[in-house]
C-alpha cells in the first residue's frame, strides 16, 4: 500500500475565515495529505478586519509542543510548511527542530513562505528578516517570496529605478537567494506592468536548481483579477507543496497551483457580496465552494522556459 504523506504545517489559525492553517489544512487534506498543525497565532480573524483579538504562540509553548511530539515518537514528516510567524525568536526555535527532523529523515522537504511584508510594508517584527537569512533559508528547499520579500532577503533593490523592475536584476536576485540555501524559488505574482508588460497580467518567476551550477528558469503569465483578497499567498504555498509532491517537478507544480488559485479567486468574486469586493472585511476566499475545481485542477496557464 502507499503511505500517506505527512505534513507539519506551522502558520496562523483564525477562528473565522481562510488564511494560514485554516486554508492550508483544507487544501492538503482534500489532496489526501495527513496534516499536523501548529498554530503560530490564534486570532479571531485576519488582520484586515477592524478588530483582531487573540494570542500569539510563545517560544516556550512551541518548544513544549515539539517536546511532546518527540516524546511520543510521532515527530516524523515528509514535508514541513511554514508561513506567518511574526517573531524572530519563534523562527529560531523552528530552525532548531527542522534541523532535527531533517537529520533523522533526509528525504524531508521544507517549503518556507518567508512572510515579511508586501508593497514596502513590514508585517512582521524586523528580527524575522535576519532569522530567515541566517538560520531558515539554509534549511529551506522551496521558498515562495513576493518581490518585496525577495528584496529584503537578498538585501538589494530588485527595482532599478522608481517602480520599474529590470527582469535581469530580478533573475540576479533569484540567483543570490539560491546561494543562501533554497534549491527551488518561486516569486508568485509580479504585475507585468512593473516589467514593461500589460496592466492586466501577473507574472510568476521561478527557478529550480537541477545540478551543481545548472538552473531551470521559467515564467508563467496569468490574468490579474481585480479585488482585495487575503490568504492567496497561503493558498499558493499549500498548492505548491501538494502539486510538487504529485508532479515531482517545479514547472507543472507551478502551472497547476496558479491555475487552481485563479479558479478559487473567480469563485470568490462570483459569490462575493458586491459591496465587499473592494473591501478587506468579510471578503474571505470561497474555498469550500471551490472544492470541485481544486480537485479537478485543470491546467489553464503554461510556463515559458527562459
Ligand atoms: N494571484 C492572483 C491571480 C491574484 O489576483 C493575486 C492578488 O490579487 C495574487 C496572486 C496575490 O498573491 P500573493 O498573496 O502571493 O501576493
Ligand atoms: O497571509 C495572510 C495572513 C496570515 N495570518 C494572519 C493574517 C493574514 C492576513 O491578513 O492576518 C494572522
Amino acid at each position: 500500500e502507499k503511505r500517506i504523506p505527512r505534513v507539519l504545517s506551522i502558520q496562523s489559525h483564525v477562528v473565522h475565515g481562510f488564511v494560514g492553517n485554516k486554508c492550508a489544512t483544507f487544501i492538503l487534506q482534500l489532496y489526501s495529505f495527513e496534516v499536523d498543525v501548529i498554530n503560530s497565532v490564534h486570532y479571531s480573524n485576519h488582520t484586515g478586519y477592524k478588530v483582531v483579538k487573540g494570542s500569539r504562540l510563545s517560544v516556550d509553548e512551541l518548544r513544549a509542543i515539539f517536546q511532546g511530539l518527540i516524546a511520543n515518537e510521532i515527530f516524523e514528516y515528509d514535508y514541513i510548511l511554514t508561513g506567518y510567524m511574526g517573531s524572530g525568536e519563534l523562527l529560531a526555535v523552528i530552525a532548531e527542530y527542522v534541523r532535527l527532523i531533517k537529520s533523522k529523515s533526509p528525504h524531508v522537504k521544507y517549503l518556507c513562505d518567508p512572510v515579511i511584508g508586501d508593497n514596502g510594508k513590514l508585517y512582521v517584527d524586523q528580527s524575522c528578516i535576519e532569522m530567515y537569512k541566517s538560520v531558515i533559508l539554509p534549511l529551506a528547499d522551496i521558498v515562495t517570496p513576493n518581490d518585496f520579500e525577495l528584496e529584503q532577503l537578498v538585501g538589494s533593490q530588485v527595482k532599478s529605478n522608481s517602480d520599474r523592475y529590470e527582469e535581469q536584476v530580478l533573475w540576479q536576485s533569484i540567483q543570490s537567494l539560491h546561494k543562501m540555501g533554497p534549491t527551488h524559488i518561486i516569486v508568485s505574482s509580479i504585475s507585468a506592468a512593473k516589467l514593461g508588460g500589460k496592466e492586466d497580467t501577473l507574472q510568476m518567476y521561478a527557478s529550480a536548481k537541477t545540478s551543481n551550477d545548472q538552473y531551470q528558469t521559467f515564467r508563467i503569465d496569468f490574468p490579474y483579477i481585480r479585488g482585495c483578497f487575503t490568504g492567496t499567498g497561503d493558498l499558493f504555498s499549500a498548492l505548491i507543496l501538494a502539486w510538487f509532491h504529485k508532479e515531482k517537478n517545479l514547472i507543472s507544480a507551478c502551472e497547476k497551483s496558479i491555475s487552481v488559485l485563479h479558479q478559487v479567486l473567480l469563485k470568490t468574486i462570483e459569490l462575493c457580496d458586491s459591496i465587499n469586493i473592494h473591501n478587506t472585511c468579510g471578503n474571505e476566499l470561497k474555498l469550500i465552494e471551490s472544492k470541485t475545481a481544486i480537485e479537478a485542477a485543470e491546467t489553464l496557464f503554461h510556463a515559458v522556459i527562459i
